[in-house]
């Protein structure tokens, strides 16, 4: 998806402008992919763009580095107010923040411990990550053939950069072969999660979703939110049950997760259409209830909703 620049990038504690936001051909994790990354939405509010979760992100960025072994050289305070400059200095109502943690230039060698970390934080519009048409009537599925890393091979729970190879080998395939998005398995054939989403099923009425340590699922921000939205619209508690790719094909209802993503409905898997293939009743709530919530439209959920200015 083509960037629209905006004017700053905050780049180790300056606001550069976006253009001059560069780095070395030798980045230390431009080459072997161990950096810690977030994704997260501003929306329009009241009183100007609000950040959904911010603090939860950031948290997660330390989370991530501290599995990964990556010291920050930063405050959690100081990312969180570095994250808000950005959006501000943007002047964007609505935009997607991405702030990065890397090795920066300086060593050589798969050893990490001398590198030094140097922290990003940039800003740009981001529309509807898997169509606006995928928001409305939902997206095609596909499961790939390649498995979900292992969480013995890499550290699932980390939202660390180069896991995502494994990602876009199944976008890749999955786009190739003409679906929207992919779904991969554990290598054991449970259900994991889409290339930047988890995944939530309806059967017999009920909310499932995979167990995200056992599946090497990251645990979604925008999952959590709506897992407490799906409570509270009296659906009930979501399960959190292990799944076959069959259960997604059986399922009444079935959506996506993901701070880019947003609530996607799913419309087929394996060409099998999930319920009637059109969005489910329980799907069009909670994405009518979450994209309310994250404007600071509904009381109970205003702590979720931090403001810029
Ligand atoms: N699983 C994966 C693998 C994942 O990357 C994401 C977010 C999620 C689940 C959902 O997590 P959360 O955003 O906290 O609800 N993926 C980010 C990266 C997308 C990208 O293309 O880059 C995102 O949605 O920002």
């Amino acid at each position: 998806m083509a960037l629209t620049p905006t004017k700053k990038i905050w780049m180790n504690g300056e606001l550069v402008d976006w253009d001059k936001a560069t780095i070395h051909v030798l980045t230390h994790s431009l080459h072997y992919g161990l950096g810690v990354f977030e994704g997260i939405r501003a929306y329009p509010a009241s009183g100007g763009p609000a950040v959904f979760r911010l603090t939860d992100h950031i948290k997660r960025l330390f989370t991530s580095a501290h599995v990964l072994g990556i010291e920050i050289p930063y405050s959690l305070g100081e990312l969180v107010e570095a994250s808000k400059d950005v959006v501000r200095e943007s002047g964007l109502e609505a935009c997607y923040i991405r702030p990065l943690a890397y090795l920066g230039y300086g060593e050589m060698g798969l050893n990490p411990i001398p590198c030094k970390v140097d922290v990003a934080i940039a800003c740009w519009p981001w529309g509807a990550y898997l169509g606006d048409e995928g928001i409305a009537n939902g997206v095609r599925l596909k499961v790939c053939s390649w498995a979900r890393h292992d969480p013995r091979s890499l550290p699932t729970a980390a939202k660390g950069t180069g896991m995502y190879v494994n990602s876009s080998l199944a976008k890749v395939e999955a786009v190739r072969a003409g679906y929207d998005e992919a779904l991969l398995l554990t290598t054991e054939g449970y259900v994991s999660e889409g290339t930047g989403e988890n995944l939530f099923v309806v059967k017999r009425g009920e909310v499932l979703t995979p167990p995200s340590s056992t599946v090497g699922a990251l645990e979604g921000i925008t999952a959590d939110s709506v897992r407490r939205i799906i409570d509270d619209l009296g659906f009930g508690r979501v399960r959190e049950t292990l799944l076959r790719r069959t259960d997604l094909y059986m399922a009444e209802e079935a959506f996506l997760t993901g701070t880019a993503a947003e609530i996607v409905p799913i419309a087929s898997v394996d060409d099998r259409s999930v319920g009637d293939g059109k969005p489910g009743q329980i799907t069009r709530a909670v994405q009518e209830q979450f994209f309310k919530a994250v404007r600071g439209e509904v009381g109970q959920y205003k702590d979720w909703v931090e403001r810029v200015d």
